[in-house]
């Protein structure tokens, strides 16, 4: 009895989902959702555990989100997988959090590539371990032919230090006669910075309460609709994404309608 009943809810709750999906998606989808995945160690925290417990939690719903994601004809998703702040952490979490891309990849990248996803990065790679650098670039370019959406991890990511490689880029560029300085406009920038040729995020999602950027796009959220929620990530459901694309729905029909 208990069987069939959980058997009956899973499947009422997929067949509500499909339906949300399908309602969802008479109206625009954002082309490119950003993800601040914050609360791991909080929900570890609520539970006991140790704080790597929520990390690889937090790694599980990285996997629905993007099947969620690419479903709903969402062209790029970047999730913010690891700062350039997060070095600060006991060494013990940041090795365990430097083997997650690994452990991610080894059981999904077949996935990835069933579902036409394209694997990217943004961070600096110098500082990254060998060894997930090694797993990630292999994710890149085992699917850097798919036409599906984009999967960006941002991987050692800070968006000052992004905005600084930038302009170092430029200035070196105006000396060499690459460019020259008059050239120099928003548009032309943007290609200097870690998202060149990735559209700008048209929905930010960030967990667990903050209600703050943290050094993450700064440059490219400038117009970006902001959705916050209290809920961990590890908590964080296929539901909570459907809302976030609903409510982004809301907010352009009524600034849409002329
Ligand atoms: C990490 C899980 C998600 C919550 C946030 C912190 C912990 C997936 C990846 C990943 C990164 C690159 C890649 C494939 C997977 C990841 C880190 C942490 C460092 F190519 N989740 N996840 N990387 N967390």
């Amino acid at each position: 009895m208990e069987m069939f009943l959980k058997r009956w809810k899973n499947k009422s709750d997929s067949i509500n989902i499909a339906d949300k999906i399908a309602d969802l998606k008479k109206l625009p989808v954002p082309d490119h959702v950003a993800i601040i995945m914050d609360g791991n160690g909080r929900w570890a925290k609520k539970r006991a555990l140790p704080r790597i417990a929520g990390h690889h939690e937090g790694m599980k719903v990285v996997k629905k989100i993007t099947k969620l994601a690419s479903n709903l004809g969402i062209k790029t998703l970047t999730v913010y997988a690891f700062s350039t702040e997060n070095w600060k952490r006991p060494q013990l979490e940041v090795d365990y959090l430097m083997k997650l891309p690994e452990e991610f990849l080894g059981t999904f990248l077949p996935e990835l590539i069933e579902e036409n996803v394209k694997v990217q990065m943004i961070g600096q790679k110098e500082a990254i371990p060998k060894h997930t650098l090694n797993a990630v670039e292999k994710a890149i370019r085992d699917t850097s032919e798919n036409t599906g959406m984009i999967l960006n991890f941002a991987l050692n990511y800070g968006s000052r230090a992004e905005i600084m490689l930038a302009m170092k880029e430029v200035f070196k560029d105006i000396k060499n006669g690459i460019i020259d300085e008059n050239q120099l406009d928003e548009q032309l920038f943007s290609n200097y910075l870690m998202t060149d040729g990735l559209p700008e995020p048209d929905l930010l999602i960030r967990t667990s309460g903050e209600i703050r950027l943290s050094n993450f796009m700064l440059w490219q959220l400038a117009y970006t609709e902001l959705w916050f929620t209290d809920v961990y990530w590890p908590d964080f459901s296929e539901e909570h994404l459907l809302q976030a694309v609903f409510d982004f729905q809301k907010r352009s029909r009524r600034y849409g309608g002329v």
